[in-house]
């Protein structure tokens, strides 16, 4: 049996034709730890955040997650989060070696992103079509890997409070924003961390904006999927402008889950899209 398998930051639960698996993450705010599974309400969420003054942080899935969501299959295909922000590369990689001493037969190959979210998902349902062709393990790795390269993240923030908190994003970059109406646009970089790219003021402007850089980029109509954290206006404005230019575009709309919205925060829009 083929498998699927990413951390919770793809912000999807399941893919269609494939064995799909979410390997969950964790938030811990003060005494509660919310474990990103189905099971979380990512509304609930934000509402505690907002009421919880202290510290909080995430932590990545521990290597028995990954063991455990190795069970049964014998070619698995690991996606995740990128490796310079998140310790979740390294665990999926050590239950890797670890499941591979008593399992030697089964094939794994753990991808780092280099990103998340959106772009994640853009890479699993690529590796599900690759799998529907009929590929072998080895092909499908090497042209997911390809693919990858032709995949990219921007995302907008109203605040970087909680990257800065937990060091994600240096505590400079993370002074320009805060400011009422001020939203940060960024990129996963080609090393896979964090690049703001520019400070826009207002709805509009940054949506425009954000398309800009999206056809600077490179995008000509390929796939695109939008993970917001409760913002599907936000969501659906962009998907439109894009729609403007590329009637046919595939487009596909969803809310993030909780280490998405942890980190992307109220109101933050995460957007990977195809180049090719
Ligand atoms: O290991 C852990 O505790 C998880 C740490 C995750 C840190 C970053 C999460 C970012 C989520 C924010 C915008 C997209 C960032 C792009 C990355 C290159 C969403």
């Amino acid at each position: 049996m083929m498998k699927i398998i990413a951390d919770s930051s793809a912000n999807i639960t399941a893919l269609a034709g494939v064995s799909y698996q979410s390997v969950p993450m964790t938030i811990r705010a003060g005494e509660r730890d919310f474990v990103d599974d189905e099971t979380l309400d990512p509304h609930e969420l934000l509402d505690y955040l907002a009421s919880y003054s202290g510290k909080s942080g995430t932590a990545c899935p521990s290597l028995d997650c990954w063991l455990r969501a190795f069970e049964g299959a014998d070619e698995i295909f690991v996606l995740t989060i990128t490796s310079r922000l998140s310790g979740t590369c390294a665990s999926a990689m050590a239950a890797r070696d670890v499941y591979l001493q008593s399992h030697p037969d089964t094939k794994i190959h753990v991808f780092d992103t280099l990103s998340t979210g959106p772009e994640m998902q853009l890479l699993a349902e690529r590796i599900a079509a690759l799998y529907a062709m009929g590929l072998s393990f080895d092909v499908i790795c090497e042209k997911a890997r390809e693919y990858l390269a032709t995949t990219h993240l921007f995302f907008r923030l109203k605040s970087l409070h909680n990257l800065a908190q937990n060091g994600r994003v240096s505590k400079l970059t993370a002074g320009a924003v805060g400011i009422l109406g001020i939203q940060i646009l960024s990129t996963a970089s080609s090393e896979g961390t964090i690049q703001p790219v520019e400070k826009c003021r207002g709805e509009k402007k940054t949506r425009e904006a954000m398309v800009q850089h999206i056809l600077d980029t490179g995008y000509r109509g390929g796939k695109v999927r939008i993970h917001h954290a409760e913002n599907p206006d936000a969501a659906g404005a962009l998907a439109a402008s894009l729609r403007e230019r590329f009637p046919e575009a595939d487009i596909e709309i969803l809310p993030c889950a909780g280490l998405c919205s942890y980190y992307a925060e109220r109101g933050g829009v995460i957007v990977g899209f195809e180049t090719i």
